[in-house]
């Protein structure tokens, strides 16, 4: 049966991109799959060691999967860095992994600057943690943004290595599974992962330019949609964002080197949960200064519930506490039925 797994990192205030490309996805996963939603704090530490409310921002993405419709009664909300096995499957699979792999990771390149010798080990080894997060749980399905692809390559690739490395012991042990790569059908003991990225907006861009993506760290506020924004605030950044003069196209084809049109378009697309093409069939002709008003209210429609929500939860800190504990608990039992066959298939004694 499919498992679904996702994390998002307690690094900031979550943004659109972050509720569009990730936490959107997991409500509507939930209805059909079995889920775990995790609060990756362990790898929040890897670009930034010390944070200053790091128990405030990891309750605050709890509140915010909860207030978003996720249920945590049916599916499993908890944190990572509770959870031990995520570090010790991390360690095998760096030990699987190979440096340059890591090297080629372009969220490295771009997290670790120019002088990436001064970078944290950690942040060389993020995508370890990633591959061990997902395959702790053998879990199948990831939805996230776009720009986590590159990181579940690699996360299929370490599955596909330690799969073949150990595939006598694993065949030997009884613990294989039969999954198809490509035409032909193999056995091992950790599954091959499907990214599910698509969407109308799988990378949201930011407001301000739109090459570049919707991010925490953007040091501009006006370049994103904070998750905790009031109406006022998404109605201004919206009326400022950046756009061109020409007005919405009949086609998507026309909307080819229009990055912020078509960011602004897929944003609308995503929040109403239809496609590209129907939201330009309405739109079509129509300025930028009447598309803006329908994107602040259907914005406002969709954000305003899940922040007033997130407010009522963070009220009470004790309440999302005991939620991350019982599903820390829930994670743990199958975690540790991993480990132990991981163990096994090692050798450890
Ligand atoms: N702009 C985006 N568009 C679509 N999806 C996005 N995600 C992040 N940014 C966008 C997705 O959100 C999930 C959680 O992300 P994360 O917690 O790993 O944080 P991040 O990717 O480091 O987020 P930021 O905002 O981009 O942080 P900085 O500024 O530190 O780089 C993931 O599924 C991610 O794909």
């Amino acid at each position: 049966k499919p498992l679904v797994f996702s994390g998002v990192q307690p690094t900031g205030n979550l943004h659109l991109g972050n509720y569009l490309g990730a936490i959107r996805k997991f409500v509507a996963l939930q209805e059909e799959h079995d889920c775990l939603f995790c609060v990756v704090d362990m790898h929040s530490i890897t670009a930034q060691l010390v944070h200053e409310d790091l128990k405030g921002q990891t309750r605050s993405i709890a509140a915010a999967f909860i207030a978003s419709g996720i249920d945590p009664a049916k599916h499993i909300v908890f944190n990572q860095s509770s959870v031990p096995g995520h570090a010790e499957l991390a360690w095998v699979f760096n030990c699987v992994a190979r440096i340059g792999w890591m090297n080629r990771m372009t969220q490295f390149k771009d997290k670790a600057g120019k002088d990436r010798e001064k970078a944290s080990l950690g942040l060389l080894a993020y995508p370890s943690l990633m591959a061990a997060d997902i395959l702790l749980y053998r879990a199948t399905h990831v939805p996230v943004g776009d720009d986590q692809k590159q990181h579940l390559e690699l996360a299929r690739d370490i599955a596909q290595k330690f799969n073949n490395d150990f595939s006598s012991r694993i065949s030997d042990a009884g613990l294989g599974i039969d999954m198809m790569v490509g035409e032909e059908k193999v056995s091992g003991y950790f599954p091959l992962i499907e990214p599910l990225i698509g969407g109308p907006a799988p990378r949201v861009m930011s407001l301000r330019d739109g090459t570049k993506k919707m991010s925490k760290s953007d040091p501009s506020d006006l370049s994103r949609i904070n998750m905790t924004d009031d109406s006022d605030t998404i109605a201004k950044k919206i009326r400022k964002a950046k756009t061109d003069p020409a007005p919405l196209p009949d086609t998507l084809e026309e909307l080819e080197g229009r990055p912020e049109a078509q960011n602004l378009l897929g944003i609308y697309a995503a929040l109403s949960d239809r496609t590209r093409m129907d939201v330009l069939a309405e739109y079509a002709g129509r300025q930028f200064s009447e598309f803006k008003p329908a994107l602040v209210e259907l914005a406002v429609e969709v954000l305003a519930p899940i922040t007033s929500e997130m407010t009522r939860l963070m009220d009470d800190p004790g309440h999302i506490d005991a939620i991350l504990k019982d599903g820390s608990a829930r994670a743990n039992v199958l975690a540790e039925k991993t480990m132990s066959d991981v163990r096994e298939i090692i050798g450890f004694v």
